[in-house]
């Protein structure tokens, strides 16, 4: 197949405006500080998040470096009863959306299982089996179309994820179905030490989609203006009706898989380097910096909040005592099984807190 996709791109990586034009929006100044405040902040509360899995207080982190735009874009574009469907990385996309940083460190912490009730801000818990929220953000969307409901769902996934099952079952209902659903699929390169280049025979990602007669696009995913268009225009198409849309945005994880991980011993200090060169915060300040909408107040305006959420952070997630044991089996079903019922019981004796 052709090499038929552009990567949609409106500010360079050194801070400049490119001639794209289909898809340049004439924001607001408001929104176009907001979307710079939610990447710092995304940014600031990540390093956070990593010290306190380095002190102790965290089980595991997964941090989002680099992809700030790619989720933050994706997700300020969306309206709030918009339904979001996370893997587990993306924190940009959390904090866009007003779960707060210590409601996302107590998912890392264990304390707060998954993160059930994400869903009241009208995000699923995170998926830490690949794929295996595909399948549930299509039957979300498709329910939400069978109730006659204008909201889009937005599935979130990596470059990995792809190659499951899961995501190609998605993919062909999602078509079938004309499913208000869009694929956010942040190719960030690498799905722990498996390059992408192992996840797909095809061209890219997005050309895979042509097999399931669903249009695809590809968007640079360190350009947080291109990917709020990009994300904008699929999630009216799927609001009028005109089905799912796949959406490749090319990025890169700075940083390890997760704090558990080495990345040293599989890919090379170089390909880092050039990555930092593109780095999405600080092409977006160069480009608001000579838009006049990054100013020096603005940016100490934001530098002091991201250090008070940090305090903030910190004070709720140390110290949180350890969640009852038997919530694990209460909050599986809406009403727990016999079967999880006799384990649930049987636990409990075992550690002694029920005779
Ligand atoms: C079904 C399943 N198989 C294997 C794993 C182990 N695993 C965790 S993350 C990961 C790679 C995910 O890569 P990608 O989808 O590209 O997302 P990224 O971590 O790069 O954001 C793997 C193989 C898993 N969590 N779930």
């Amino acid at each position: 197949m052709a090499d038929d996709f552009e990567t949609v791109r409106l500010v360079a990586a050194d801070g400049s405006a490119t001639s794209e034009e289909r898809y340049r929006r004439d924001l607001p100044a408001e929104t176009l500080s907001w979307l710079y405040e939610l990447m710092v902040l995304t940014r600031e509360i990540d390093i956070e998040l990593i010290n306190l899995q380095r002190q102790g207080e965290l089980a595991l982190y997964a941090s989002c470096r680099g992809q700030e735009a790619a989720q933050v874009g994706a997700a300020a574009c969306l309206r709030k009863t918009d339904w979001l469907f996370p893997q587990y990385r993306e924190l940009g996309v959390f904090l866009a959306r007003g779960i707060t940083p210590a409601q996302v460190g107590s998912v890392w912490r264990g304390s707060w299982h998954g993160g059930t009730s994400f869903t009241d801000k009208n995000c699923a818990p995170i998926s830490i089996q690949m794929g295996a929220h595909a399948p549930h953000a299509v039957g979300a969307a498709m329910a939400a179309q069978r109730l006659g409901e204008d909201s889009v769902t937005a599935l979130f996934m990596g470059d990995g994820a792809t190659s499951e099952g899961d995501a190609h079952e998605a993919l062909n209902f999602a078509s079938v179905y004309r499913v208000p659903v869009v694929f956010f699929i942040q190719n960030n390169q690498i799905a722990i030490s498996t390059p992408v280049s192992h996840q797909h025979g095809a061209t890219s990602l997005a050309h895979r989609a042509a097999g399931y007669g669903v249009p695809a696009v590809r968007v640079d995913g360190n350009d947080v203006l291109a990917c709020f268009a990009v994300m904008s225009e699929a999630a009216q198409r799927a609001r009028e009706g005109g089905g799912p849309t796949f959406i490749e945005a090319i990025t890169y994880r700075m940083g390890p898989h997760t704090t558990s991980d080495d990345p040293t011993r599989y890919r090379p200090d170089s390909d880092v380097e050039e990555w930092a060169g593109r780095d999405p915060i600080a092409r977006y300040a160069t480009y608001l910096r000579s838009a006049g909408v990054l100013t020096d107040r603005l940016s100490e305006r934001v530098a002091g909040r991201a250090a008070r959420m940090r305090t903030d952070l910190r004070d709720a997630v140390i110290g949180t005592p350890d969640p009852d044991i038997a919530e694990v089996f209460d909050t599986v079903y809406h009403d727990i099984t016999p079967e999880l019922a006799r384990q649930r019981d049987e636990l409990l004796v075992e550690l002694g807190k029920e005779s």
